[in-house]
């Protein structure tokens, strides 16, 4: 990781691409740039969607990512990488093995099915995210239907939660922070399991239908912050702060799941 003086951290995005701007790329960059980082972007997947329906995805090959993150990593010094969407096995082993052996943050946000219920990862994919990509990451992000099905642990309560983070974290990723924005309570209640233990992180569920790109978002905001020098600690409130302000300030476009807000008034993440 080397960050030079004076010049703002490049964070990565691998991610698909959300023409709507809510989620996967999109609003990764709009993150990235909100957190005063320089973002850079390979394409896995174009999928085709609006805020209401997503209608299918063209997937990027593994030569494609492989050319696009190669003429990146040439150029750039990346600090950290942000992962989402990552629809097939090839897509998944190529990306571990281009990162193997790099010296960053991998934050890795396991986008599994949309809100509105398409699988964006075949199953295949989701063992090699388990295999290859997770044990050379600092992080991984799932919500608690995403952690279900990663462990195949069903979640009920903190303690159903743990052992879900536990499972997951046995397979070599450095830390899980188990997000539970999407479940009913009034309460968004986070789990991180790290080498420290268990810490949860507790913040005002905010009741929106404009919560699209929210899990991207999360995990970009995260990705910066670690980039900047912060420790996951420290980052998480933040992140999560942010994601709030975001839904808070959300523009109301769209007829369905509409984006948030990348650049709440007043948010600032130095403070
Ligand atoms: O929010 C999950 C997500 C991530 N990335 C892309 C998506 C979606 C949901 O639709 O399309 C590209």
């Amino acid at each position: 990781m080397n960050n030079e003086p004076g010049k703002p951290p490049v964070v990565m995005t691998v991610a698909g691409f959300d023409p709507s701007a809510g989620a996967g790329v999109l609003a990764d960059i709009k993150t990235i740039s909100a957190f005063g980082c320089y973002g850079v972007a390979a394409v896995t997947s174009v999928t085709h969607q609006n805020t209401q329906i997503i209608a299918g995805a063209c997937h990027q090959t593994p030569a494609s990512l492989r050319q696009q993150m190669s003429m990146l990593f040439d150029d750039f010094d990346v600090a950290a990488i942000k992962t989402g969407m990552l629809p097939t096995e090839e897509i998944v082993i190529e990306l571990a093995t281009l990162i193997s052996e790099r010296d960053l943050h991998v934050i890795v946000d396991p986008v599994l099915k949309s809100t509105s219920g398409l699988e964006l990862t075949d199953e295949r994919a989701t063992e090699a995210l388990l295999k290859y990509l997770l044990p050379l990451s600092s992080l991984v992000t799932p919500n608690v239907t995403e952690a279900e099905r990663l462990s195949e642990i069903v979640i009920r309560d903190r303690r159903s939660m743990e052992q879900a983070a536990s499972e997951l974290r046995s397979g070599g990723v450095r830390a899980v922070l188990i997000t539970g924005g999407d479940s009913e309570s009034d309460n968004c209640l986070d789990m991180l399991l790290d080498d420290q233990g268990t810490t949860v992180f507790d913040s005002m569920r905010v009741r929106s239908r404009h919560t699209h790109g929210t899990g991207c978002t999360l995990a970009s905001a995260i990705a910066c912050l670690m980039a900047r020098g912060k420790t996951l600690r420290e980052s998480i409130p933040i992140a999560k702060l942010y994601v709030t302000q975001a839904i808070l300030n959300a523009p109301q476009l769209g007829h369905g799941h509409g984006p948030l807000n990348h650049f709440p008034p007043g948010f600032n993440f130095e403070s």
